[in-house]
């Protein structure tokens, strides 16, 4: 397989709402959206990156010039044996994961396409063929509002509900969420937003027998989450401290996680995503996968990646209207009654890419080879 062009695009879509984490709110996303060419074929990525280097250093500017001056010209009129060849090529650049997943992402699809075969099927998915659906909802400007949401959500057929906490928006709002909704399935992310000195804070979660609760700690501090785990019965999920099967290994090994959400862009693509799943796999750790509040490209990619074995719990992989007045691609993703997302057998991601209305959203466009 030779990548003979890749197509570098940004796109720029309002959210339908807002998004509020511990770390900020989001109204409107930049996406930079990964092409690549070659043998008569298109594959398409997206990059997971924010508009601000707040979840963890990347960002959409960062990410475009990664693609362009580094991750690129490893790639282009490359002859590679299979999309598992791209990771190691661009390896060579430190961290940046996001922006070299994009690319891999890309050319995973490129090669199912080539081999006309869905995008699950090429990374060695199909463990299912449909998959459970939560939803991530954000801070609110109140708990009135935070309940509304979830009663929609439920009412939609979502599996689990995931609300976002930050100091001041925790325990008191928590307690009021499980009084209204006392059988859900709910867990909450703080997006690093504590430390171990709210540890006694944090194990009042405990009395609302949450699923888990999502990285609490810092971003790259897997130790902390260790003895914080010790002391909470509620199961630690890491999120940001994962980029690596290696440190899904090292959390597993000192007991700072019962649960890893996997992110694709996180990981660095599909080739390491599948190696963290099965590193978890092996130690009995249950995986989902994570959500970086992805266009169509992006939530094809994910539905794909959790059809691996061990994508037992409900992700943060939902309808594309939660999102998007008009998404990406057609059909847009849609939910069940049930609340899973059903899995299509189109070769690459399984979607079509709306061209035009994808021409309409691009703000800049660079092109290689
Ligand atoms: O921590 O999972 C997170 C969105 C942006 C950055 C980080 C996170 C999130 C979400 C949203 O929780 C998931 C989604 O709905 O895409
Ligand atoms: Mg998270």
């Amino acid at each position: 397989m030779k990548i003979e062009k890749v197509i570098v695009r940004q796109i720029r879509m309002p959210l339908v709402h807002f998004f509020e984490t511990s770390f900020g709110r989001t109204l409107e996303r930049d996406i930079v959206l990964v092409e690549a060419a070659g043998e008569g074929a298109s594959g398409w990525g997206e990059v997971t990156a924010g508009e601000n280097p707040f979840y963890n250093e990347e960002w959409t500017e960062s990410a475009w010039l990664i693609l362009r001056d580094y991750a690129i010209p490893r790639i282009l009129g490359k002859n590679l044996s299979s999309a598992e060849d791209v990771a190691p090529l661009t390896e060579h650049i430190r961290g940046h994961r996001m922006a070299r997943g994009g690319l891999e992402a890309a050319i995973w699809d490129l090669e199912a396409r080539l081999n006309n075969r869905p995008l699950w099927h090429q990374i060695g998915g199909g463990a299912r063929r449909e998959i459970p659906c939560g939803v991530s909802i954000g801070i609110q400007d109140s708990v009135p509002q935070l309940l509304e949401k979830i009663e929609r959500e439920l009412a939609a057929g979502y599996q689990r509900i995931k609300m976002k906490i930050k100091p001041g928006w925790d325990v008191d709002v928590v307690r009021q969420v499980r009084e209204r909704f006392p059988s859900i399935k709910l867990m909450a992310d703080a997006n690093s937003a504590y430390t171990l000195k709210d540890a006694e804070h944090l194990k009042r979660l405990d009395a609302f027998y949450l699923m888990m609760i999502e990285q609490p700690l810092a971003h790259d501090d897997i130790i902390d989450h260790a003895v914080l785990q010790s002391k909470l019965e509620t199961p630690i999920c890491l999120d940001e401290c994962i980029r690596s099967a290696h440190h899904a290994g090292q959390a597993i090994r000192l007991r700072a996680c019962g649960i890893i959400n996997i992110k694709l862009g996180r990981v660095g693509g599909f080739r390491e995503a599948r190696r963290v799943h099965d590193v978890a796999q092996a130690a009995g750790i249950p995986v989902w996968c994570g959500g970086m509040l992805e266009a169509g490209i992006g939530r094809a990619h994910n539905i794909a990646l959790s059809t691996l074995p061990n994508f037992i719990l409900p992700g943060d992989v939902s309808a594309s209207r939660r999102y998007w007045k008009r998404d990406i691609i057609c059909p847009a993703v849609e939910t069940t009654p049930r609340g899973t997302i059903e899995i299509r057998d189109d070769p690459g991601f399984g979607y079509a890419i709306d061209h035009d209305f994808l021409r309409e959203v691009t703000v800049r466009e660079v092109s290689a080879g």
